[in-house]
């Protein structure tokens, strides 16, 4: 059983002293004791009223860090892409997504069920990008047969992609492609801050050719609640609209929201170290006999890799792990998903690694 000693950050929290090593999400980590605290003490008003100052202040907070004019806080990264779907896109319109996409694949086709969009795949390279040639050839001409193209939605860092972060000069390039066609961007930048401390730049640069962009509080940033969406006034103004028909007005919800403002502050910063933590267990996990992986290819904090060993699946490996207290995710019949997180330490790292070399003897 693994049982490293406990993340200082979460010395506090008392079912913290005999702890898995939960490697299945980032959305496991549980809210440090800073953000309890500001929970506690927030000061709350009716949000739908627009009332509430802690939520006011959290949005302020994003919009400036995303460097656009206004900003709304929603439940979820699965709302926040929805909404932003809907403000750029009528029934019948067409959005143009990758094939990996988190919103394509992991988000019920709500897009389709519940906004009457039209979803466009282009397939997904392994390092999250649509191909700029494919992108701009599925964007419709206009012609009464076809729905009209509104939007292309890029996933930044790219979750199925094993977390690829899409660069500056991509976005760039996808930038311009939207601009000639008058058809908007949106980012779901669910890992955002993640794309950032990739390569070492500014949120706000990677977030510049979006019409639109969200980014989760509640993944590596540690808030237990909540995602917030940039954009101009305008579309802001029309997605609080969209956020209230979906359910997604939160009443005194400043006692999230004084998480997320904790999240911002302190918990930005120190992504890179759970960068260091996936590489490090990719570069492990690549020298044990019967896993396959190419630990180069990840560069933030989501590993995906092949169990090749004949007999043995994904699922029963899982199993194995956990039985050791290591928790992983069966993300395919012989592929398998780690993810690091401020709750795994580099001790926890090798203790996985450890665990998985005993099963795979
Ligand atoms: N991702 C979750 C699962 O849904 C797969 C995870 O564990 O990785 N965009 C991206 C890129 C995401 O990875 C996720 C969640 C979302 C949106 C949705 O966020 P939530 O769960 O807050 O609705």
């Amino acid at each position: 059983m693994c049982n490293t000693d406990a993340n200082p950050i979460l010395i506090d929290f008392k079912e913290n002293s005999m702890r898995p090593v939960e490697l299945r999400s980032d959305t496991m980590t549980r809210p440090t004791p800073a953000m309890r605290k500001a929970m506690a003490e927030a000061e709350v008003g009716d949000d739908v009223f627009g009332e509430d100052p802690t939520v006011n202040r959290l949005e302020a907070m994003a919009a400036e860090r995303m460097g656009k004019a206004a900003a709304l806080f929603v439940p979820s990264g699965t709302m926040a892409n929805l909404v932003s779907q809907m403000v750029h896109c009528g029934r019948g319109d067409e959005m143009i997504l990758g094939s990996l996409a988190h919103s394509f694949y992991y988000e019920q086709g709500g897009s389709a069920a519940v906004a009457c969009i039209h979803p466009r795949t282009v397939p997904n390279q392994p390092d999250g990008k649509l191909p700029l040639d494919e992108l701009e050839a599925a964007i419709r001409d206009d012609n009464i047969h076809f729905p009209r193209t509104r939007l292309i939605a890029l996933e930044n860092t790219h979750n199925l992609c094993g977390g690829a972060p899409l660069d500056p000069a991509y976005l760039s390039a996808v930038g311009d492609i939207a601009r000639r066609h008058r058809i908007k961007l949106h980012i779901d930048g669910a890992r955002l801050f993640n794309a950032a401390a990739a390569f070492g730049v500014e949120a706000r640069q990677l977030a510049a050719e979006a019409d639109s962009i969200s980014f989760c509080l509640s993944k590596g940033l540690a808030a237990p609640v909540g995602s917030v969406v940039c954009g101009s006034a305008e579309f802001i103004h029309t997605a609080r609209r969209a956020r209230k028909v979906l359910g997604g007005g939160m009443r005194q919800a400043g006692v999230l929201a004084a998480a997320g403002i904790v999240a911002l502050n302190e918990m930005v910063d120190r992504l890179v170290e759970d960068h260091a933590n996936a590489h490090r267990l990719a570069v492990g996990l690549a020298g044990i006999p019967g896993l396959q992986l190419d630990p180069e290819r990840y560069v933030t904090n989501i590993v995906y890799f092949d169990v090749i060993k004949p007999g043995l699946n994904a699922a029963d490996l899982v199993a194995a792990l956990q039985k050791e207290g290591v928790r992983m995710l069966a993300s395919g019949a012989h592929t398998l998903r780690a993810v690091s997180h401020y709750e795994v330490t580099a001790a926890d790292i090798d203790c996985a690694l450890n665990a998985m070399a005993k099963i795979m003897k």
